[in-house]
């Protein structure tokens, strides 16, 4: 369906794109510092009014915000239409104490949606394919914003959500889907599984439009070789919209950012300063269509690079490298955000000193997560069995923060290395960030 690729708007002269940032930005400023207490705070504290934005330029004159306002804000706080206005929330994956929800008018679902709908047309879907989309449904963006997005496309949508392969793979061959949504990770492991059922040939993918998680080009290539597949990187976060803030086009060569809707920016992430085109630095993003949560140059923490090398594909949005690591620590295991400082939390409130380690690893294509912590000396004398019982514990208070299964080990006292700097809290051997 053509009406998702748009190339009036995807291959737009620079100057075209920036014409439209520039009247977006200025009334997305003057609709915030109305609407927004603390939008109109931060800007009154450096002295700024809407009349010092006129342009895209003076861009970088506003402050920036992060996860930590958003949550400072929590829940409503951010909001730039009344509440009756708004028709879906969506929260970021797998946190508890540290929840950020993001707000959607239709208008604004409608605009997330075009962006998911354009991902899924660069990746070659048109109003013939059958979309098997397996990322998780829910507050999580995933499923949805795929979900919308192939029924904008007109594809066959099939919203099977994570989980159960099995059923999964069935509906694959009786419905032959044609073009598979889901983290890269599931798809390896979806891969997998078809090659050990001997089902191969009677798959009919094309591609897979992969995302959420930071993924290798060895990984990658792996399961376009396995699947026989062109496999799709999409970016998105919760915080933006969801999914569909860029995509990849035929190239594969990194994102296309939805320019006409966000303006990306790199910063150096200790001083904020803006860096020019092709540096390493911190993703920013500004949203300027978007109506109920708009968010005016927010810090993603993700380290990218940004280029205006023209593309093969004919589009000239600006295109982000995958992610190359983050400027915090959070980690995404199993497709799920995870702060240590969440499991220091659940260490400290079951009466353990902050000796630990997280090893994170993928173990035939999945993720696992393991947390050492030291007994405690009283704990040292107890008997196998109580220790059993104290790993229990921590393995229920750890799912319940995080979400997500970790296993624990409880080490002798003083057996994890200490440093004299900072402490070593994560071991990632998933060298994802290459
Ligand atoms: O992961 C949205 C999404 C869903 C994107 C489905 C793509 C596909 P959050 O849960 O808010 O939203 O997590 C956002 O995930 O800041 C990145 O660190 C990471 N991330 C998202 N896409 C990619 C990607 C969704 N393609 C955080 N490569 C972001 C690497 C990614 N990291």
């Amino acid at each position: 369906m053509e009406r998702y690729y748009q190339p009036e708007i995807e291959c737009a002269s620079q100057e075209q794109i920036r014409a439209w940032q520039s009247e977006r930005l200025v009334k997305q400023v003057q609709n915030v510092w109305e609407n927004v207490p603390m939008y109109r705070k931060r800007m009154e504290e450096k002295g700024l009014t809407p009349a010092d934005i006129q342009s895209v330029d003076d861009l970088r004159k506003l402050p920036f915000i992060d996860k930590d306002d958003l949550r400072d804000q929590y829940p409503y706080g951010l909001l730039a239409r009344p509440l009756k206005d708004c028709v879906r929330i969506q929260s970021t994956s797998g946190t508890t104490g540290r929840r950020v929800v993001a707000f959607y008018t239709q208008h604004d679902l409608d605009l997330w949606e075009d962006c998911c709908a354009r991902a899924i047309v660069a990746a070659g879907g048109t109003n013939e394919d059958v979309c098997h989309v397996c990322y998780g449904y829910g507050l999580f963006t995933g499923g949805p914003g795929l979900n919308g997005g192939s029924h904008k496309v007109g594809c066959l949508t099939l919203p099977m959500s994570s989980g159960n392969t099995e059923r999964q793979i069935q509906f694959m061959t009786d419905l032959g889907s044609t073009i598979l949504c889901c983290t890269p990770s599931y798809a390896a492991y979806l891969a997998e599984s078809i090659l050990e059922r001997g089902v191969r040939d009677q798959i009919k993918l094309k591609a897979g439009i992969f995302g959420a998680e930071a993924w290798t080009e060895e990984m990658r290539h792996d399961i376009e070789e396995k699947l026989g597949i062109k496999a799709y990187d999409i970016y998105g976060l919760t915080e933006i919209s969801g999914p569909g803030v860029s995509f990849e086009c035929s190239e594969q060569t990194g994102m296309h950012v939805n320019e006409d809707h966000f303006i990306a920016e790199i910063i150096n992430p200790k001083t904020g300063e803006v860096l020019p085109e092709g540096e390493k630095g911190e993703l920013v993003f500004t949203s300027i269509t978007k109506e109920a949560f708009p968010l005016i140059r927010y810090r993603t923490r993700d380290i990218c690079v940004l280029s205006r090398k023209k593309c093969s594909c004919g589009r000239t949005h600006v295109k982000m490298s995958k992610p190359l690591g983050r400027s915090d620590d959070m980690l995404i295991v199993k497709g799920v955000n995870v702060f240590p400082s969440q499991i220091e939390t659940v260490l400290m409130n079951q009466g353990y000193a902050a000796n630990y380690q997280i090893i994170v690893d993928r173990v035939n294509n999945s993720d696992t997560i393991e947390v050492q912590v030291e007994m405690t000396p009283e704990m040292f004398s107890d008997s196998l069995g109580a220790v059993a019982k104290k790993e229990k514990e921590l393995v229920s208070g750890l799912k319940a923060m995080l979400g997500i299964y970790a296993n624990v080990k409880l080490v002798n006292p003083k057996s994890i290395a200490r440093s004299e700097g900072k402490a070593v809290r994560v071991v990632d051997k998933r060298n994802l960030y290459k």
